[in-house]
């Protein structure tokens, strides 16, 4: 294994020689390590098959996988797909996925910590993804914000983003909302809590699904507070230029895996969207999301 850091970056490494076939198990705890130190590691040159991938995810820890079976890889439903290609004149997975800032399944009561997406139709003009180090937004919040925030939870709900599936065709829009609920009602989850492995406090929040902040009786902190968050992390800046913001790109044969605690992500999609497929595997490490959760 070769690392290499990213220049002009203070997130994200690139890693060669891996062969994610063969890693021995130490290899595997040292690049966990790396994603929780370097938040998001790139495997280059990487040839896996849809089955090794899931493999490879299995190594890891405990794939999860994604509630909603749109989504699923037609052979490996453990893979989840976003694609804009069709495939014999048939839709697979879904198209322009994640165009939000978002955590994958912090709307869900157990997340997971590493998300692995490893691109198979790779764009040509636009490519990446925007992260942020909510961590490091963390540290650079005023002590005023942090103080406001502290013991408070975050609710998280998938309804703003959730979309309207094939199904979903002719039914009472008043029906799907409520099936949502049930579904997937709103998760509780500490607005800031401790990387359990790193240490570090990670304001756990996104623009996707973050809708309230409590403190622990249940009362919403204050009219404005949230959107302040967002504006101070980054997550409101609609031009990507904040400083917090990152633009990690790729290439074809790259499997990017990230610490799915610390970062939020964001598509990077344009208007007249080129072809783009990926596949996404998502697991449980050996740590407890965050400390104290069920
Ligand atoms: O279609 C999508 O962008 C999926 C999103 C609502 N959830 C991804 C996740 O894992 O949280
Ligand atoms: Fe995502």
């Amino acid at each position: 294994m070769i690392t290499i850091p990213q220049k002009d970056s203070r997130i994200g490494v690139h890693v060669d020689e891996f062969d994610a076939m063969t890693a021995a198990a130490e290899d595997l705890t040292a690049l966990k390590q790396l994603i929780y130190t370097d938040r998001i590691v790139v495997l280059r040159n990487q040839r896996l098959s849809p089955a090794e991938f899931v493999e490879f995810g299995r190594r890891l820890g405990e794939v999860e996988t994604y509630y909603q079976p749109m989504y699923h890889h037609p052979e490996h439903k453990e893979i989840f797909v976003s694609s804009n290609v069709k495939e014999d004149g048939a839709q697979v997975g879904v198209p322009q996925t994640g165009k939000f800032w978002h955590h994958d399944y912090s709307f869900m009561p157990r997340p997971f910590g590493l998300t692995l997406i490893y691109p198979q139709v790779v764009p040509q003009r636009h490519r990446g993804t925007y992260f942020i180090d909510m961590a490091r937004a963390y540290e650079n919040l005023p002590a005023g914000l942090k103080a406001e925030i502290r013991d408070s939870r975050g609710l998280n709900s998938v309804r703003r983003y959730f979309k309207i599936r094939p199904t979903d065709v002719y039914r009472p829009i008043s029906e799907v909302l409520a099936e949502i609920e049930s579904v997937t009602p709103a998760a509780a989850h500490p607005t800031v809590f401790t990387h359990p492995v790193t240490g570090e406090q990670v304001l756990y929040i996104s623009e996707a699904v973050t809708y309230r902040l409590e403190d622990a009786a249940g009362n919403g902190l204050r009219p404005g507070l949230l959107e302040e968050l967002f504006e101070a992390c980054g997550q409101a800046d609609t031009t990507f230029t904040h400083d917090n913001i990152h633009l990690q790109t790729f290439q074809k044969g790259d499997m990017l895996l990230w610490d799915n605690r610390s970062l939020v992500h964001r598509a990077l999609h344009t208007v007249n969207p080129e072809p783009t497929v990926s596949f996404r595997v998502t697991v449980h490490d050996e740590h407890n999301f965050y400390p104290g959760i069920g």
